[in-house]
């Protein structure tokens, strides 16, 4: 882009020292030094001055915010594979690229929910909190004794590349017998490289599965999809993990069966309206709770802002971008 006039665009969060620099040098770069979520109006304000915007989970890019005047941007660049936060309808109807960050989180975030599956199985943060408590009286054989996860039923709900990774891990790492559901319908052939095997409906999974970890979008359809009837389609003594998003899950039912002991442990670390946890999590101790930790390694979060950073240098150097998704 040398020579032409840098494009504008506004950063809503503060990114890795390295992406900083990058997106400095080709970018007109605006950036609040708060890094607070961003409001409504503070969005529009972007979208009236700037040519691109580098978006995160954290802000909600609605119909009414996109309905912006005057618009100037006509990309927006979000730092995440999820895009919910962003209507894509009115995106379109306004004109504007929308991209994504898939594949640089796939390892980082399967990696998270294989640990929340461990931590769930095995009690580990009932017994970190113990131990930090002063409440260990010392080894005994009937102490805190969780479920063995090696060998036993996983249950994946979507099976997109997180999905995959994880089926991987559980499959050749823990020699889970792993089982998945698509609405999309997916080869038997291509899924066992992952050491998955589809079945036709999700309640097949679920009520198949020792644990199952969420890997679907939240999309109109997916939302609220855990509800009390498919968690009674679960196994009594089951666990649920969610690295998804926290509105694919009907809180109240799932609270629910925690507490009547029909499932036994859920992790979670995707909540509907985060960073807002619903207070009834936090007195169940089967339930671990982390802050939406999926991608976060130093090394993903680099990755996740080169390839938001290379969406926009594309688009605006007039090359087809990598990552459209709307
Ligand atoms: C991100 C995520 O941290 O990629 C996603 O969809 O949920 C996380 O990995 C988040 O979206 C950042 O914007």
């Amino acid at each position: 882009m040398t020579g032409k006039v840098r494009p504008t665009v506004h950063v809503t969060r503060r990114l890795t020292a390295p992406v900083e620099t990058v997106l400095r040098e080709r970018f007109n770069v605006l950036m609040s030094s708060e890094d607070a979520p961003t409001t409504a109006e503070s969005l529009q304000r972007a979208l009236g001055i700037c040519d691109g915007v580098l978006s995160t989970v954290t802000d909600q890019l609605t119909a009414a915010v996109l309905a912006a005047y005057p618009l100037r941007t006509r990309i927006i660049a979000n730092y995440g594979v999820g895009t919910d936060n962003i209507d894509l309808t009115a995106a379109r109807a306004h004109h504007i690229v929308v991209t994504n960050t898939p594949d640089v989180l796939t390892e980082c975030t399967a990696d998270l929910a294989i640990t929340l599956i461990l931590m769930t199985m095995r009690r580990t943060g009932e017994g970190e909190r113990e131990v930090r408590g002063g409440r260990w009286t010392g080894w005994r054989p009937n102490h805190m004794m969780g479920t063995m996860v090696s060998g036993k039923t996983l249950g994946l709900v979507g099976i997109g590349r997180i999905a995959r990774a994880v089926a991987r891990r559980a499959y050749y790492g823990f020699g889970m017998n792993v089982l998945c559901y698509s609405p999309t319908p997916r080869s038997a052939e291509e899924l066992s490289r992952y050491g998955a095997t589809p079945r036709e409906t999700l309640e097949e999974v679920l009520a198949q599965s020792d644990v199952v970890s969420i890997h679907c979008p939240s999309t109109p359809a997916t939302r609220g999809l855990i509800n009390a009837d498919r968690l009674a389609q679960m196994r009594s003594g089951a666990f649920l993990v969610n690295t998804a998003r926290g509105d694919i899950i009907d809180d109240d039912a799932l609270i629910a069966a925690l507490r009547s002991g029909h499932l036994a442990g859920a992790g979670l670390d995707v909540f509907r309206g985060e960073p807002h946890v619903d207070p009834r999590y936090l007195a169940l101790d089967n339930v671990v709770l982390l802050p939406h930790l999926g991608s976060a390694t130093r090394e993903t979060r680099d990755a996740m802002g080169f390839r938001a950073l290379e969406n926009l240098t594309a688009f605006f150097d007039g090359r087809p971008v990598l990552d459209r998704v709307g």
